[in-house]
C-alpha cells in the first residue's frame, strides 16, 4: 500500500517533469488497414560504385513512406526520416526513400566511406518516433554522460519502482549515431560497434569512436572507415548500431545495402540476373503520416524502463522504404536479395497469384548472408515435404530467382507473409495486411529469349564452398576439429509487478540477455567477475567472456531458455549452421536453477565458473545441456547450409554453430595458426554477438568479444591510415 502511494506522487512528479520539457503531445495511430496497397510502385534505391570513396551523410528529410491516397485521393504523404545520403547536402526536398544507397564494392578493391552525422538534436527533430521512444534508463550511448548513469543506478537500487526526473525524460540533445557493416569482414576498430557512436554536433563521442588516422580534422561529426573487401562475394548491409538507440536509429531509416562481388571469380555464373535488392521493414504510422513507435508515453510494460518495448512490431509492411508497393516483372527470371531489415518482426514468404490464390511460382535461393551456395536450392510453396516458404528473421538475407516465366500479362501476384510475432508462437498476421509484403505485377516482355542463369537446371553456382559442417549429418566436416566449444544461454529477465495510478503493470520483461550476462559483465556491486577478463578500452573497463582465438574453430551451442525465437548475430566472422535440438524445457531449467543454488541470478552471469569446462566439455560457466537432450539433431535446411552471419534459435533448441575466426576461404582443414586475416583482429579493441531483434540488442542482448590475434601472423592491413 505504502509503495502505491509513493508510485502516485512520482507519476505526478513525472507528469510535470514531461511537460516541463516540452514532450510532443501524444500521436494518435494510424491504423494499418487503412492505409491503401499497391497504390506505388517499388522504390529503386541508389546504386553506387563501391571502388571509389563515397562520403554518406545521415541526414533528417521527408521521404514517400505511405502510398499516395492514403489521406486524401491523390494526395501523397510526406514522412520525417532519416537516411545515409550520398553527399554532403541533405535533401531540401521529399524522397522516395529513406533507404539506401546500395553499395557494390569489388573483392579486393577497399572501399572508403566518409560518415557524417547531421542528424540533428532530438530537441528539435521532426521524426517523432525518435523523439519520443529514446530511453535513458538503458545502458545507452548517453553523450551527456549524466543522466543514463544515475538512471541505471537508481533502476538498481529501486528495481521495480518507476524512474524519476530526467530519468523518466526522453533525451533532448544532439544525436549519436554510428554505423556498422553488417557482415562484413573489417577491423574491430572500424566495425562501427555500439560504443562507435559520435553526435551530430561533433561533441561527444563514445569511447570505441574510430577515424581514420589523419582524419580528425573533418570534425567529431564524422568518422572515416575503409572497408578492406577480401571477403568472397556476398550481399551484406550497413545499419546504424548505437548503443541502447539502434533500434530508434534504424526505425527512422538508417539502413543500405552492401553487394560485395567478385568479378575475378570466374565459377560463379556470368549471367544472374541483376540483383534487385528487397529491404523488408514493418512500420507504424500516425495520423500526421508520420513514424509512430510507440505511444510517446512512459509505463507501456515494464515502469523500469518506460519507453522501451521488448519488441516493435508495426501494423504496415514496407519494402524498400515504401508501405505495401508494387514492382513490375516481365515474364523473365529476377534476382532479388531480401533483406530483413525489420526491428523484431519474422517473415515466412511466399508468392501466390492474388486472383486464384494459386501458391507459386517457386522461388530459388542462391546465396546466404555471407556468400553464394554451392547449388541453388528450391522453395516451393506447393512443396509437400521440402522447403515452402522463405523464413528470414531480423538481420538475415537471402539472395533468390524467380521465374516469372509463363505468366500471363496482366497477373497479379502477392508476396505473402505467414510468420507468426513475435516468432514463432505468436499472433498471426492477417491475411490482408500484415500476411501481404508486395505485390508484382506481371507486364508484356519483349519476347526476347531469356538467356540469364537457370536454376532449374540445379547448375553449380561456384566452386564448392569450405565447409566447416557436413550439411547432411550436421556434424563438423571431414577433418576440421573445434579447438574450443562453448554452451551459453538466451534468457529472458521479468520484472516486478507493480501498480501505478491504478493500472497494473507486468512488469516485464525488464530486459533480454545472451548467457545471462548483461553487456558489461559486471557484478552488483560494479566489479568484474572473477571468471571474465577485465579489458580497457579508452577508460571503460568491460568484462569480457568469449576471447576466442583468430584461425581456431568453436562449437556454439546456445540453449534458448526464452519463450521466443531470436536471431543472433556475430561481428567480423561468417559461421556454419550445425543443427538444432530440442531439449527439455523442464529438467534443464531445473539443474540451472540449482546450479546457482536453486533461484536464477539474473543479470550477472551464468552459474558456474565460465573457464571451467562442464561435463559436455564446454565452457561457458552452465550446467550440461547434453543429457536434456531430446530427440533428433536436425541439420540446416538446405537453404541455411551456407556461410551466415545471423541464424534462428527457436526457443526449447539448443541451435549449435561452427565458427571458425577467419575468412571463410581458407580450406576446412587449415591449421588454427595459419587462418588468419589481413588485419588485426584486436588492435585493442573489440568486436560484439547479439540478438538482431533490435529491441533486444537496445536492452542488454549483446556481449563484446575479442579476438586474441595469431602472433606474427602477415597483415596487409595495418593499423592507421589504411584502415
Ligand atoms: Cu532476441
Amino acid at each position: 500500500m505504502k509503495r502505491t502511494v509513493v508510485v502516485t506522487i512520482i507519476l505526478v512528479a513525472l507528469a510535470a517533469a514531461s511537460s516541463a520539457m516540452g514532450q510532443t503531445a501524444q500521436q494518435v495511430p494510424l491504423p494499418g488497414k487503412s492505409i491503401p496497397q499497391f497504390v506505388d510502385p517499388l522504390p529503386n534505391l541508389p546504386v553506387v560504385d563501391g571502388t571509389q570513396s563515397l562520403k554518406l551523410t545521415m541526414c533528417e528529410f521527408k521521404s514517400t513512406v505511405l502510398p499516395t491516397g492514403t489521406f486524401a485521393p491523390g494526395a501523397v504523404p510526406e514522412t520525417w526520416t532519416w537516411g545515409y545520403i550520398v553527399g554532403d547536402t541533405c535533401p531540401t526536398t521529399t524522397r522516395s526513400s529513406y533507404l539506401g544507397p546500395v553499395i557494390v564494392a569489388q573483392r579486393g578493391i577497399p572501399t572508403e566511406v566518409t560518415y557524417v552525422n547531421k542528424l540533428g538534436s532530438a530537441a528539435t527533430t521532426n521524426v517523432l518516433a525518435y523523439k519520443n521512444s529514446v530511453d535513458q534508463t538503458l545502458h545507452w550511448a548517453d553523450p551527456l554522460g549524466r543522466e543514463a548513469n544515475r538512471c541505471a543506478e537508481e533502476a538498481m537500487m529501486m528495481p521495480g519502482m518507476p524512474p524519476m526526473g530526467e530519468c523518466a525524460w526522453n533525451y533532448n540533445d544532439s544525436i549519436p549515431a554510428v554505423v556498422h557493416l553488417h557482415g562484413g569482414d573489417v577491423p574491430p576498430q572500424i566495425d562501427g560497434g555500439p560504443d562507435a557512436w559520435f553526435t551530430s554536433d561533433g561533441m561527444y563521442q563514445g569511447h570505441g569512436y574510430y577515424t581514420k588516422s589523419g582524419s580528425e580534422s573533418l570534425g567529431g561529426n564524422t568518422a572515416v572507415y575503409r572497408y578492406p573487401n577480401n571477403q568472397e562475394m556476398s550481399t551484406i548491409w550497413f545499419h546504424d548500431h548505437t548503443l541502447g538507440a539502434t533500434r530508434l536509429n534504424v526505425y527512422a531509416g538508417l539502413a543500405g545495402g552492401y553487394m560485395v562481388v567478385d568479378p575475378a571469380d570466374t565459377s560463379i555464373p556470368a549471367n544472374l540476373p541483376p540483383i534487385t535488392p528487397l529491404v523488408v521493414q514493418d512500420r507504424s504510422f500516425d495520423q500526421n503520416g508520420q513514424l509512430y513507435f510507440h505511444a510517446g508515453v512512459p509505463f507501456t510494460l515494464n515502469p523500469d524502463h518506460p519507453y522501451w518495448v521488448p519488441e516493435f512490431l508495426g501494423d504496415t509492411i514496407a519494402v524498400n522504404g515504401k508501405v505495401w508497393p508494387y514492382f513490375n516483372v516481365e515474364p523473365r527470371r529476377y534476382r532479388f536479395v531480401f533483406i530483413n531489415g525489420s526491428n523484431a518482426r519474422t517473415y515466412e514468404m511466399y508468392l501466390a497469384n492474388q486472383a486464384t490464390k494459386a501458391m507459386g511460382p517457386a522461388m530459388w535461393q542462391i546465396g546466404t548472408d555471407g556468400a553464394m551456395l554451392d547449388r541453388p536450392v528450391l522453395i516451393d510453396p506447393n512443396s509437400g515435404a521440402g522447403l515452402s516458404k522463405l523464413v528470414l528473421m531480423p538481420g538475415e538475407r537471402a539472395d533468390v530467382i524467380i521465374d516469372f516465366a509463363n505468366l500471363p500479362p496482366g497477373t497479379s501476384l502477392l508476396l505473402r507473409n505467414t510468420a507468426k510475432a513475435p516468432y514463432p508462437k505468436g499472433v498471426a498476421p492477417s491475411g490482408n495486411t500484415l500476411g501481404r509484403v508486395m505485390q508484382f505485377r506481371v507486364i508484356a516482355g519483349s519476347g526476347a529469349p531469356d538467356t540469364s542463369f537457370d536454376p532449374s537446371t540445379g547448375a553449380p553456382l561456384r566452386a564448392p564452398m569450405v565447409r566447416l559442417v557436413n550439411p547432411a549429418t550436421g556434424t563438423l566436416a571431414p577433418g576440421v576439429t573445434a579447438q574450443v566449444k562453448r554452451q551459453m544461454t538466451l534468457n529472458e529477465v521479468m520484472g516486478m509487478p507493480m501498480t501505478v495510478g491504478g493500472v497494473t503493470y507486468p512488469g516485464g520483461p525488464l530486459e533480454i540477455l545472451v548467457n545471462n550476462t548483461k553487456w558489461n559483465g559486471t557484478m552488483p556491486d560494479g566489479t568484474i567477475r572473477p571468471d571474465f577478463t577485465p579489458i580497457d578500452v579508452n577508460g571503460i573497463t568491460t568484462g569480457y567472456s568469449e576471447l576466442p582465438k583468430e584461425g581456431e574453430t568453436e562449437i556454439w551451442e546456445i540453449v534458448n531458455l526464452t519463450v521466443d525465437a531470436h536471431p543472433i548475430h556475430l561481428h567480423l566472422v561468417q559461421f556454419q549452421l550445425m543443427s538444432r535440438q530440442n531439449f527439455d524445457t523442464k529438467k534443464y531449467p531445473a539443474a540451472y536453477a540449482a546450479a546457482y543454488g536453486g533461484a536464477v541470478v539474473d543479470s550477472y552471469g551464468p552459474p558456474l565458473d565460465y573457464n571451467v569446462p562442464n561435463t559436455d566439455g564446454a565452457v561457458g560457466g552452465n550446467p550440461a545441456v547434453g543429457r536434456f537432450l531430446k530427440g533428433p539433431s536436425k541439420p540446416p535446411n538446405a537453404n541455411e547450409a551456407g556461410w551466415k552471419d545471423t541464424v534462428t534459435m527457436l526457443p526449447g533448441q539448443v541451435t549449435r554453430i561452427a565458427v571458425r575466426w577467419a575468412p571463410t576461404t581458407y580450406p576446412a582443414t587449415t591449421a588454427a595458426s595459419a587462418a588468419s586475416y589481413s588485419f588485426d583482429p584486436n588492435g585493442g579493441h573489440g568486436y560484439v554477438w547479439h540478438c538482431h531483434i533490435v529491441d533486444h540488442e537496445d536492452n542488454e542482448m549483446m556481449r563484446p568479444t575479442n579476438v586474441i590475434p595469431i602472433p606474427g601472423a602477415p597483415r596487409t592491413y595495418v593499423q592507421g591510415v589504411d584502415y
